[in-house]
């Protein structure tokens, strides 16, 4: 389960709904142009917080489908809806996926004891593994080294998706948990996370960048910190102008210029301007 995962957007058309051709053009880019070890299928950068079950459903089938056992896959099932939750567990389980992995709940100020319950509910009756999505930007949920611990006890939890830029904490962690798998979650961070012995990284800007990304993972691992260092930066001059441009959005205008059909975002986030879409397309011919 090492290694580089590209968090998978999805393709949708203009009213909203799943593009399955589009989808399949997405997902073989990520194997075969980016080559990936994997994918993390339904996560933020899949727009998994603005659709619904159904739709849940039909994206983990289309991956699954389109890619076999080429790549590992691992599934986003992580809801304020627990039901949900546990029934997507079960669904991409029998579906073969080789993991699942659940953001911490967000939203309500959830006490640890329930974030602890949330998950062992989860895994309960399914014979899967999980990864813990921490992103505590987003979900507000800032959990520390006895809490992350406490979690590990479960012996189904095998790891965790680290969103954060705190270091110390990634450091301890790396050195508690030398048996838990860590992946880095903040692609422009992915080198100072590399050279503290992460077992992998998760991001959405492999879909587009996804060579430069296990460059550098490769290449700290190999202790090439200077080589590494360049195409960080390389990545980060890019990675700069994406955020600044629209994240999603621009991703997948970028990935239109590939011939891949990377489709439109989901309401309410909004479309690109034509003005943005001129400046992806201009990212993609000097960066792709
Ligand atoms: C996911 O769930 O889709 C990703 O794993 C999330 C991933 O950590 C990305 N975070 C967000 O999009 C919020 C990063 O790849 C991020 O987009 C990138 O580092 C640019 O900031």
């Amino acid at each position: 389960m090492k290694g580089l995962y590209t968090a998978l957007m999805c393709s949708f058309d203009e009213q909203g709904n799943v593009n399955e051709k589009g989808l399949r053009e997405i997902v073989r880019y990520n194997i075969e142009v980016s080559e990936v070890d994997g994918l993390y299928v339904n996560g933020s950068t899949g727009e998994n917080f603005l659709i619904s079950t159904e739709q849940k459903k039909q994206i983990f089938e289309i991956v699954k489908d389109e890619v076999g056992d080429q790549v590992k896959l691992i599934a986003q099932v992580g809801s304020l809806n627990i039901e949900e939750a546990s029934d997507l567990a079960k669904f991409v389980t029998d579906l073969g996926y080789d993991a699942i992995s659940a953001v911490t709940p967000f939203y309500y100020k959830f006490d640890f004891e329930e974030i602890k319950d949330y998950y062992n509910t989860i895994l309960e009756g399914v014979d899967t593994q999980l990864i813990i999505y921490s992103i505590p930007a987003l979900t507000g949920v800032n959990m520390n080294l006895e809490q992350f611990g406490e979690l590990f006890e479960n012996e189904k939890i095998i790891g965790v998706k680290f969103t954060a830029p705190d270091f110390f904490l990634l450091e301890r962690l790396r050195h508690a948990f030398p048996d838990k798998l860590i992946y880095s979650g903040f692609d422009e961070m992915l080198l100072s996370a590399s050279v503290l012995n992460v077992d992998g990284a998760i991001g959405s800007t492999f879909n587009v960048n996804g060579k430069r990304a296990k460059q550098i993972f490769t290449l700290a691992q190999g202790g090439k910190i200077d080589e590494a260092r360049e195409i960080q930066k390389v990545t980060n001059d890019l990675i700069e102008e994406i955020l600044n441009n629209g994240l999603y959005q621009t991703i997948k205008e970028m990935l239109k210029t590939q011939g891949v059909n990377a489709g439109f975002v989901r309401k309410p986030m909004k479309q690109l301007t034509e003005e943005r879409a001129i400046k992806a397309r201009e990212l993609a011919k000097k960066y792709l």
